[in-house]
This record gives structure tokens, C-alpha cells and sequence, in this order.
């Protein structure tokens, strides 16, 4: 149904559009992946400041087909630059020094602060400076584990300037997983915060932090320094923070932050003596810029690797275009940074572009569920980008906590991090939108730098819940399971075939995993790993993981990795995780799990492995179900059935075909087993 409705892009966004019209953007597409060099060469030159510009005739060089040799991608290689001083310096240069970058708006609506680029410049280059004095230097890697605070983009940005590559832990990871990152990502310094609120929750990143150097010293591996950012502290002087600012009113009494003499640093101490000066460091656009990990479908995070200039050449060029920015907008994403889209579109991608953007603490329904709109109405934002999970949450609480503020400033409303539901999509439109924005559902991933399948909010006519067409330099194609390329309407495999800017260039320290995960099913092609459907007119609809991921609320979590968890408890044999729809969270953890012989499957028990999950992973990983499993579903040669285990969480006794099953006598005990609630 929701196939056969087109809404058209919104005049008001589309009169002033960078493009205008589907023949413009076919043009530009053309133009793009028929000629990269010449599409992008054109806006390097433009866009982008280069000491050394790219060497012509070598913009592009790369191998997709492992049958052919080592995979591998490299665009300019041999040209230099550096991405810090291209979102601050040239901006400060061209006059925007007193252009605000970003308005920070705190957990509480009362606590708030703007920074300039000018402002920002000067601390990012005193915090590089501070980064020189703690002995890391171009190449180090740098942990970061902070909320959304400016320090944290501070600290990205003088990693940047001074080539140290930084890792990012979203803050919401818990002691272990922030350890593991540490340890795979060979990071020699950890930058964190004190604490923060998430809404009327307290949470201590500082003991988090040292909960996690503590497992790392435990394998061997010690991080000498650790920089504390007194966010919550009683002598808070943080940067960009108005004299006047709210600050102090922070409710901090009930935090006891530790510091260990010698190894823990205050970043405000460090900071008062810094120099203002600091020469960017000069490098090869194929330095690496970054490192994020992201879930892998064996369990073990891989550490997603961009590298310098085509990371920032496609996040600056995917956010002009797809959010249509204009120089007087005002963006605003709800992503945390600590997630690819943080990094692409709050950071790297707006301040390419110069743009002023609101950097949000906070939780989107904290103190209420108008907060969102309280927001927009405040800075006037005219483009808004978040998840269809909090479209969702926000569709609980009716029209009323929308309706009550000011909105006429939205012109473009985007969507990312899972398949959005076309009921959630025509609520943002209808509602939220008031049937004059555009919508923009972006497809893309941690290993694809930026936006991938997009509608362009000037000229894409669009159907509710489906990405549309691809952005310029990408070239999506259908397959199926064994390879063959399925044209016109059809469902398969989402592959794309040439490589575009922001295409991740390895996983870190372990290349033969990059080139099996994403190029060794079909040769020649990136696997997205998601599955994706072409209608009549030829629209791209993503229909979801296809590998045994779960994405519960636009974050990422492989199976594994939570079966991982629950194994480790003493009372668990064995431990099989399916995902279950669910109407907020999008997709949630159900899981089976099998006792050791003499144990008994109590609510205590539920209790304690769902806090294991917690532990283990973070909180946003909780399971929905455990159920007991005494025995799982297998084949002959041992491999639990998830397709079997799928229907049962489902409680859908159609399985068909289980003629492969060791003893399909366990099927009949789940579904007893199954729980009303957990
Ligand atoms: C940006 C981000 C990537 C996975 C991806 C998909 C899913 C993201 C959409 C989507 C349908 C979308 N990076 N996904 N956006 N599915 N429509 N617009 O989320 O690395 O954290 O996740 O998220 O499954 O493979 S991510």
C-alpha cells in the first residue's frame, strides 16, 4: 500500500534546493559514478582546503575483488591535509569566527551554553596542546568515553589536528566493553568526564572508566593517563560555558569521583596552561582519522577504520545535499557521538559545511515528552535528523506535546539507524512535519562513512519507508544468495559495487576480517549485510539485517555477543538469542537458555542474567525474554536452528520444514516453556 503513495518534496525546501529537480540529481548521479574522479575532484578542489593538492590521475585507486588480491581502497592518496583545520580553521579564516557552532543544550532545560567556531578553535588547539604535553603524537590512539558535552568534541578535533587517531566508546557501554575496545584498539590514553545525568539518572563515567582500566591492567595492558572532564565537579569552568550559565545549579552532591595522584588528570587544570597556538599536523589523506567499533556477527566488535580525507569529503558532501544545508540553517541531530551518525553528523559533516548545530545532552523525553519540540522551537531548527525508535516513543503521547510549540522552523525531518515503519514515517510526517517538510529515510552503516541510500529533500518524490535511490558515487544491487544479480522488481542481498569516499578502509589490526565480512560472499562488491527490495518504480526499500544481528533502538547488537554474556553466568549451559519485534525499540533481544543440570530456572535468576547482559554489553542491550530452554533446537551436525527458536519467540507454529533437526521433540517444549511475561 504504502508502495503505491508519493509525496512530493516540499517547495519551500525545494525553491532553494542545491538540487531541484530528479533530472539535476540524475545528472549529478551519472556524472558521479561514471566519472568519481571528476565528480570529486571538482568538490575536493572547491569544499576543501589540501597543502598539497590530490595528484591527478591518481584520486582513485582500489581492488573490491578479493579474487583478484588484497582488497583495498585509496582516494587521493598522496595529497595532504588535515580535517580539524578544514571544520575549524578555514572557518575562522573566512569570517564565521563569531558564527555560533554549536548551542549545547544540557540534560536540564535550564542548563545551556553556545560555543563560536572561535571559541571552539582556541580550545580544541589548547586541548591538542594539551594532548603534545601527555607525549601522543601522530598515529597514537586516543580512547574517548564522555557524554555529549563540547569537551568531547574538543577532544575529537585536537586528536585531528595533531594526527592521533581517536576511538570513541559511546558512553553508555559498560566497564567490559569499554575495556575490550581499549585493549583491540591499542589506545595509550582514555579522556573521559566525571559524570553525567541522562534524565534524573546519575551516572558515573569516571568509576565505569576505572572499572575498565582495571580489567585492561588485568590483561597486561596499562593506560597510563587517564583526562577527566569535571562536568558535574563543583569547579566546573568549562569551555564555552557562559559566565552566567546554569552551570552551578548542576545537581552534583551525590557524585564521588576518584583520582588516583599521578595517573588521573583534570582536564580544566591541563587546560589553564595551554597555549592557544597549535599548527595542525599535515597528512596523507589516507592517514587514518578515526577508529569506532561496531558489532560484529561473530561477537567481537571490529574496529571500523576511516581515514582523512574522503571520510570528510563524504560526510561534508552527503550532509549538504541530503539535508539541503543552507548557511542559516539550524541542525540538529539526537544522536549520541559516540555512534557513527554522531561522528558523521554532528561533528565531522556540519562543521565541514560551517553550520550551527545543537549539541543535545540530554534524553529526548526528559523532562517530558515535549522536549524535543521545546528544543526546536528554541533555536528555530530548520533541519532535524533522529530515530525512528523516538519517533515511535513520541507517537505514545499523542499529538498534544507536539502541537503546543512552535515548529514552522522544520523544513527537512531525517530518519536513520533502522528500517522506519510507514506508520511511524506518515507521524512525522503528518504531525511532527505538519505536511510541509521532506522526508529523508538514510540508509547507511558505521562502514559506510555517510549516507548511502537517500531521498535529496529538494526533489525526491518519496514513499513512506522506503530509502529511495542512492547517493551520489553509490551503485546498489540486488543479488541473491549465490550471487546472481536480480534486476528490476526483486528482493536480496544489498551490495554496492565501487567504492565511494567514506567507504571504511579496514578493520582494525585484522584486514582478512574486513575482506571476509564484506567482500568475500560476492566478490567484487561491498555486502552491506542488509536486505533490501526494488519495486515497480524502482524504489529501495531496506528491509533489514540479514546476518544474525538484532538492532534495538538504531543500535546495533550481534547475537553472539549477548549469548556471549549470558553463557559467562555460572548457572547457564548454553544460550541461543533471537530478536523479536518490538514496537518502540524497533527489535529486541528473546532468549533461550539452557541450565546446567541441578539448576533451577527462577525469576532471581531472570533478574541476575538480564543484569548480566547490562554488565556485560550496557544497559540499551537488556533483554526483552529469557526463557527457559532445556534443550535447543539442532541440526545433525549441532547447529542451533534460530529460524525454529525465531517462530517460537513469535509464538508462530508454522516452522515448516525441520526435517534437518536432531530431535524435534524440543520444539513442542519451548513453546510450553514460553514465558507471559519476564
Ligand atoms: C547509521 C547507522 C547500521 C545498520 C544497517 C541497517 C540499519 C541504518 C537504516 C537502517 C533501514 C535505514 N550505523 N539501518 N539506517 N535500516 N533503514 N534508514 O545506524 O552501523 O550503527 O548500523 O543499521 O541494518 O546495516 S550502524
Amino acid at each position: 500500500m504504502s508502495e503505491d503513495i508519493l509525496f512530493q518534496p516540499s517547495t519551500e525546501v525545494q525553491n532553494v534546493a542545491h538540487v531541484k529537480s530528479m533530472k539535476q540529481y540524475d545528472e549529478m548521479y551519472k556524472e558521479s559514478v561514471e566519472n568519481p574522479e571528476q565528480f570529486w575532484g571538482k568538490i575536493a578542489e572547491k569544499d576543501f582546503f589540501f597543502k598539497s593538492p590530490p595528484i591527478s590521475g591518481k584520486f582513485l585507486n582500489y581492488n573490491f575483488d578479493v579474487n583478484k588480491g588484497k582488497v583495498f581502497v585509496e582516494w587521493m592518496k598522496g595529497a595532504v591535509t588535515n580535517v580539524c583545520y578544514n571544520v575549524l580553521d578555514r572557518h575562522v579564516e573566512n569570517g564565521k569566527k563569531d558564527k555560533v557552532c554549536f548551542y549545547w543544550e544540557g540534560n536540564d532545560p535550564d542548563d545551556y551554553s553556545e560555543i563560536t567556531y572561535g571559541n571552539l578553535y582556541k580550545q580544541v588547539c589548547k586541548f591538542a596542546n594539551v594532548l603534545k604535553s601527555l607525549k601522543i603524537m601522530k598515529g597514537d590512539h586516543v580512547a574517548i568515553y564522555m557524554p555529549m558535552i563540547v569537551e568531547l568534541v574538543v577532544a575529537m578535533l585536537a586528536c585531528a589536528r595533531i594526527g592521533a587517531v581517536h576511538s570513541i566508546v559511546f558512553g553508555g557501554f559498560s566497564s567490559d566493553s569499554l575495556a575490550e575496545r581499549i585493549i583491540d584498539g591499542k589506545c595509550c590514553l582514555l579522556i573521559t568526564a566525571d559524570g553525567v545525568y541522562r534524565g534524573k539518572k546519575l551516572i558515573n563515567l569516571k568509576d565505569i572508566a576505572d572499572g575498565a582500566l582495571k580489567l585492561c591492567k588485568e590483561q597486561n595492558f596499562n593506560v597510563k593517563n587517564t583526562v577527566v572532564v569535571r562536568h558535574l565537579g563543583p569547579s566546573a569552568p568549562l569551555s564555552g560555558k557562559k559566565p552566567t550559565s546554569p552551570a552551578a545549579k548542576r545537581p552534583c552532591t551525590s557524585l564521588t569521583t576518584n583520582i588516583t595522584e599521578g595517573c588521573d588528570l583534570w582536564y580544566d587544570d591541563l587546560m589553564a596552561d595551554a597555549s592557544e597556538e597549535c599548527k595542525p599536523e599535515w597528512l596523507d589523506a589516507e592517514d587514518p582519522l578515526f577508529m569506532l567499533y561496531t558489532s560484529g556477527s561473530t561477537g567481537k566488535p571490529k574496529g571500523v577504520v576511516h581515514t582523512q580525507a574522503g571520510y570528510m569529503m563524504y560526510a561534508a558532501t552527503t550532509f549538504k545535499y541530503v539535508f539541503d544545508y543552507h548557511d542559516d540553517d539550524i541542525y540538529w541531530c539526537t544522536a549520541d557521538i559516540g555512534w557513527i551518525t554522531g561522528h558523521s553528523y554532528i561533528t565531522y559533516g556540519p562543521m565541514a559545511n560551517g553550520a550551527t548545530s545543537v549539541l543535545f545532552e540530554g534524553v529526548p523525553t526528559y523532562p517530558g515528552p515535549e522536549r524535543c519540540w521545546q528544543v526546536v522551537q528554541k533555536y528555530k531548527v530548520s533541519k532535524f535528523y533522529t530515530a525512528p525508535t523516538l519517533i515511535r516513543t513520541l507517537m505514545k503521547y499523542g499529538e498534544d506535546p507536539i502541537k503546543r510549540f512552535d515548529r514552522s522552523s522544520l523544513k527537512v525531518l531525517g530518519s536513520v539507524g533502522e528500517p522506519i515503519n510507514p506508520e511511524a514515517w506518515l507521524f512525522y510526517h503528518k504531525v511532527i512535519g505538519d505536511e510541509k517538510c521532506s522526508i529523508v529515510d538514510t540508509f547507511w552503516q558505521t562502514e559506510t562513512g555517510g549516507h548511502t541510500m537517500t531521498p535529496l529533500p529538494g526533489c525526491t518524490p518519496t514513499k513512506p519507508g522506503a530509502a529511495t535511490f542512492p547517493f551520489f558515487g553509490i551503485v546498489p544491487v540486488l543479488m541473491d544468495e549465490k550471487g546472481k544479480i536480480i534486476e528490476g522488481e526483486g528482493e536480496g542481498y544489498l551490495v554496492f559495487k565501487q567504492p565511494w569516499p567514506g567507504v571504511m578502509r579496514t578493520v582494525y589490526g585484522n584486514h582478512p576480517r574486513y575482506e571476509q565480512t564484506y567482500f568475500t560472499q560476492f566478490p567484487g562488491y561491498y555486502k552491506t549485510g542488509d536486505g533490501a527490495k526494488r519495486d515497480k518504480d524502482g524504489y529501495m526499500w531496506i528491509t533489514g539485517r540479514i546476518d544474525d544481528m538484532v538492532n534495538v533502538s538504531g543500535h546495533l547488537l550481534s547475537t553472539a555477543e549477548v549469548e556471549s554474556a549470558l553463557v559467562e553466568h555460572e548457572k547457564v549451559a548454553e544460550a541461543a538469542v533471537v530478536s523479536l519485534p518490538h514496537k518502540i525499540k524497533g527489535e529486541s533481544c528473546y532468549c533461550f537458555v539452557t541450565l546446567i543440570d541441578g539448576f533451577d530456572f527462577t525469576s532471581e535468576l531472570v533478574t541476575d542474567l538480564k543484569s548480566a547482559v547490562r554488565t556485560k554489553i550496557g544497559a540499551f542491550a537488556q533483554p526483552e525474554v529469557i526463557q527457559n530452554a532445556p534443550g535447543l533446537p539442532k541440526t545433525r551436525s549441532g547447529k542451533i536452528m534460530r529460524r525454529i527458536l525465531r517462530k517460537i519467540a513469535r509464538n508462530d507454529h508454522d516452522f515448516g520444514d525441520v526435517s534437518t533437526m536432531a530431535d524435534s521433540s524440543v520444539i513442542e517444549v519451548l513453546f510450553a516453556n514460553r514465558p507471559t511475561t519476564n
